[in-house]
């Protein structure tokens, strides 16, 4: 029988540690998804090679990446889960898109402006990413993208792109909805908290990974930038430290931030991040004791597999393509 389920695709670049910001914005509502959708879930490489790499790392940073991701709960029994590179239709469906994106809305990102200015060298594939990212999402016919707040922009090009296509050949693509959380949505660096928290930040302590130990995330999070003013209070502008770390422990914890603010309120820096270490290491405890017993050759395995499964279903996606586009005959 047909899966009349709706799709939802996303994807995590193999550009590093997984860390708790990629945790609490995305992967826990990829895994929560997977009860009530048809999940399609992607270690995005093409995407990680826009910046400089080093090939032999970069190989094994991605089945890193593939296991951290299972250990952290994504099934390959229930959800297609592949390396993107593995499946050449998202590299032709984003050439297909490329012909229809303005250079004009590439050049409004900003999250290409950040990295070039931040030193990454321009080249056209870090331009063109929001392009394959749509032409990821657009692929499967996804309708829901679980993604943190800086992947926001992308996403509405995408939406755009959906349209456009429509409007010219047909009604192909559904409309894809962002899924973002309501308070974790951009977890900020632990030692600078007007910047994201990031795999690519040089500062190993501006983050705390999936897979710390439990001193170490004792440690960073006691060590995390705030303020003088003892008091426990969610304010953006006067407390980003404090705010970034309510925001945390309210992610792991399912407690409300006024909650956190009444029950911390007024113990003291000491006490409130303490107990935000123990909250992320609860949280984390079983996604660590997952990753232990997951094996290499059996996760290696799984992605080869994943990825036929993936290619054939591109395929017959790919196909429609080619006729609406007059790429094949109808
Ligand atoms: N700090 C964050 N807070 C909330 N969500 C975040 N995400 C990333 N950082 C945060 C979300 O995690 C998913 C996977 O991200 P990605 O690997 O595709 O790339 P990214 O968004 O560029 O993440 P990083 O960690 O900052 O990587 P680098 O340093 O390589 O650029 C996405 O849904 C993202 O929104």
């Amino acid at each position: 029988m047909a899966d009349e389920r709706k799709t939802v695709f996303s994807g995590l670049q193999p550009t590093g540690n997984i860390h708790l910001g990629n945790y609490l914005g995305a992967l826990k509502n990829w895994v929560r998804l997977q009860d009530e959708y048809d999940t399609v879930y992607c270690v995005v490489d093409l995407h990680a090679i826009t910046v400089d790499y080093d090939p032999v790392k970069f190989h094994q940073d991605r089945l890193e990446a593939a296991k951290v991701l299972m250990a952290v709960g994504i099934d390959p029994g229930r959800s297609l889960f592949y390396f993107q590179s593995q499946v050449p239709q998202h590299s032709e469906l984003a050439w297909i898109l490329g012909t229809m994106t303005p250079t004009g809305v590439l050049n409004r990102m900003t999250q290409y402006k950040d990295k070039v200015a931040k030193g990454v060298a321009a080249n056209l594939g870090l331009y063109s990413y929001p392009v394959l990212m749509a032409a990821d999402i657009l692929l499967y016919r996804a309708s829901l993208v679980p993604i943190g707040d800086d992947q926001k922009q992308h996403l509405e090009m995408t939406r755009d792109l959906a349209e456009r296509f429509n409007n010219r050949f047909g009604e192909v693509f559904p409309i894809p909805d962002p899924l973002i959380p309501e308070t974790t949505a951009r977890i900020m660096s632990l030692q600078e908290p007007g910047n994201k928290m990031s795999k690519s930040d040089p500062n190993e302590k501006s983050r705390v990974l999936i897979l710390d130990s439990p001193d170490d995330i004792t440690k960073k999070i006691k060590s995390a930038v705030t303020d003088s003013d003892p008091d426990v209070r969610f304010d953006w502008d006067e407390k980003p430290g404090i705010s970034n770390l309510l925001e945390i422990m309210s992610g792991c914890t399912g407690q409300s931030i006024d909650d956190l603010v009444a029950e911390y309120g007024d113990k003291g820096y000491g006490v409130f991040k303490q107990a935000v270490a123990d909250a992320v290491i609860a949280e984390l405890a079983s996604v660590r004791a997952s990753y232990k017993a997951l094996d290499d050759a059996e996760v290696a395995r799984l992605m080869t597999k994943g990825a036929l499964d993936a290619r054939q279903r591109a395929e017959g996606f790919q196909q429609e393509i080619r006729k609406f586009t007059g790429l094949s005959g109808i």
